[in-house]
């Protein structure tokens, strides 16, 4: 008979840093949170399944009698920032996470299955329903830090959740009775409010969700992304567990990638070969070109260093107007009267048949105008 001994060595063997076992019981505590969350219309258009979905094991795996969690540390110091550079969050780093532990608790459940006739299982990453944090707070893997995110004492919340529910009943570990004390330092760090409360953050604010959110930004949403190109690391970059116990990931597969050092400018000027070979294997592709050279043309212009206006006229004449009309926003914000500026974007005014990039250049030219 499989034993938890013996799954939690062979998730060991398979290379997860932690693994832990819990019940296949709905995540009951999450319902009035969900349900907070959707009747203020702040869940992000990308989460999928219905509330009972999200917290019951046995929708997404009728078999279900018990769900392994694990984690993967991926954690890696900073890398030196640099003019005219964005900032990516450590977890596209390296190889796209949804792959990497994909694979990996496919061989887990594949391994488990060699060793106990019957055994069936099914793997989640992320894309599931299941609300992961929950599932791994449950199985005694960490806590929920005030900035909502899994803790564990070994390596901090720099890890990815994944598991898989199975058919045979384990018997389950206990939630750990640990807690952020008094600190409050993730709270007052984020840059746009988005924590509005201890464990309590506003998706639609989170910097992470407005770098991945398609089309127009806003204005404010705009200047708070500052240099950010995907994902925000904000909170947990300043969490005293963190800067404690992390350590660099073991793993390969998240150590840096060439694309963590590309400037702004090759990624305003990439074409899909370049965006396919350079992003495509990371978690920072799944929005799209067009989304990252969004963020970048953003960061150039709250980046406010003169060398980025050459970039930025080019991109007044990009095939997305998704990019030209932030590039006029970008353009404006420039204090001085920079040679050329107002004629290419008269210019381009003339050209423009977007109604929004239109209005983009409109505004450009009345902010230089006001000036
Ligand atoms: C949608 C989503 C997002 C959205 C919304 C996030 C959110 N917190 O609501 C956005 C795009 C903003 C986002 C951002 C990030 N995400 Co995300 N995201 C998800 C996803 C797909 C679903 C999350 C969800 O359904 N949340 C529902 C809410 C209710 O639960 P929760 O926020 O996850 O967590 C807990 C708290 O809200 C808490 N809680 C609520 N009320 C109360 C009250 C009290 C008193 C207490 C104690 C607790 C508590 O309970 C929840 C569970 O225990 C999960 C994967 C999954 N399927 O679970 C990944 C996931 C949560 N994300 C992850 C990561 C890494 C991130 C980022 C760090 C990425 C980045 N660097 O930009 C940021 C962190 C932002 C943050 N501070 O939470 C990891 C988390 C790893 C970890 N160690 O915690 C996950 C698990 C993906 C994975 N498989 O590894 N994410
Ligand atoms: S990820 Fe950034 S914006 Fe989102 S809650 Fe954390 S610090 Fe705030
Ligand atoms: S910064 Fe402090 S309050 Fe926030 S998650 Fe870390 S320990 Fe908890």
């Amino acid at each position: 008979m499989l034993t938890k001994e013996t799954v939690k060595a062979m998730a060991r063997k398979t290379g997860f840093d932690l693994v832990g076992i819990t019940g296949a019981a709905p995540l009951l505590s999450l319902v009035p949170v969900l349900e907070e969350r959707q009747r203020r219309g702040r869940e992000p258009e990308f989460v999928s399944g219905t509330i009972e979905e999200r917290i019951t094991p046995k929708l997404f795996f009728p078999e279900a009698k018990s769900v392994i969690m694990t984690a993967l540390n991926y954690y890696n110091p900073a890398i030196r920032e640099k003019p005219l550079h964005g900032k990516l969050s450590r977890s596209t780093w390296g190889r796209d996470y949804h792959r990497v532990m994909g694979e990996m608790l496919e061989r887990l459940g594949q391994s488990l299955t060699q060793l106990e006739p019957g055994f069936k299982y099914k793997a989640f990453v992320d894309t599931g329903p299941l609300v992961e944090r929950e599932l791994a707070r449950r199985a005694g893997l960490g806590w929920i830090g005030k900035n909502c995110a899994l803790i564990t004492p070994e390596f901090g919340s720099w890890v990815f959740l994944g598991g898989i529910a199975v058919n045979v009943e384990l018997p389950p570990d206990s939630p750990l009775n640990q807690s952020c004390g008094s600190c409050r330092r993730c709270l007052d760090a984020c840059p746009s409010g988005a924590l509005e409360e201890a464990h309590c953050v506003n998706p639609r604010r989170c910097l992470s969700y407005i770098s991945q959110k398609k089309g127009y930004l806003g204005l404010e949403e705009r200047k708070l992304l500052q240099g950010r190109l995907y994902g925000c690391d904000t909170c947990q970059e300043v969490c005293p567990v963190n800067h404690k116990v992390a350590q660099e990931t073991g793993n390969a597969a998240f150590r840096p990638l060439p694309h963590v050092y590309l400037s702004l400018a090759e990624i305003v000027t990439m074409d899909n070969k370049q965006f396919k070979e350079w992003l495509g294997p990371t978690a920072a592709a799944w929005r799209g070109k067009t989304n990252l050279k969004r963020n970048a043309v953003i960061a150039l212009g709250n980046g406010g260093d003169p060398e980025a206006i050459p970039l930025l006229l080019a991109a007044l004449k990009d095939p997305s107007p998704i990019i030209r009309g932030h590039a006029a926003w970008a353009l404006g914000s420039f204090a001085g009267n920079e040679a050329g500026t107002g004629t290419a974007l008269q210019k381009a005014l003339k050209k423009e048949t977007d109604p929004m990039a239109k209005r983009e250049l409109l505004n450009a030219l009345e902010v230089r105008t006001n000036r």
